[in-house]
């Protein structure tokens, strides 16, 4: 038997001009809708709507990405040892070059200390996808960087 699943609404801010909204419905079975409201009952999700949405918004940002040149923002992670050989200035070095480079910006940063010998750093980033990943990628392949991962989220 086939369910029915009706994306509803979403609410909107007083005084903000709100998108037009098109309730569709979604057919799928038993089987599939029961793994489905598993697995977002374990996220935390409060109805379908809420969650078909989110996936929505995950595939179209996920889809933008695969173009080097769409518009992103980035948060690199990165553990290192602060007594690597100049990596700490290097890295600081490569925040100056790029915080006043028109297409690509270093937007924040943050450090932390974790114990006597690794740091923590997130290089916040927004610019093309493209220029993104080739800084992050220069960033985490420098000599002392334990680990790192970069996130970039369309913008
Ligand atoms: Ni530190």
């Amino acid at each position: 038997m086939d369910h029915y699943i009706v994306l509803t609404p979403q609410s909107s801010i007083k005084g903000t001009k709100m998108n037009r909204v098109e309730r569709i419905g979604v057919s799928l079975d038993k089987k599939l809708l029961t793994k489905f409201d598993k697995l977002i009952g374990e996220q935390g999700y409060q109805s379908r709507s809420e969650a078909i949405r989110d996936l929505v918004r995950r595939q179209l940002s996920a889809e933008r990405l695969r173009h080097p040149k769409s518009k992103a923002v980035a948060a690199v992670f990165l553990v290192y040892d602060h007594h690597s050989t100049k990596l700490t200035e290097k890295l600081i070095d490569l925040q100056h070059m790029h915080i006043l480079a028109s297409s690509l910006q270093v937007i924040s940063s943050l450090h932390v200390h974790l114990d006597e010998h690794n740091c923590l750093e997130v290089i916040v980033l927004r610019g093309r996808v493209g220029e993104i990943n080739k800084v992050a990628e220069s960033i985490l392949s420098m000599k002392g960087v334990k680990l790192g991962r970069i996130n970039v989220v369309a913008s």
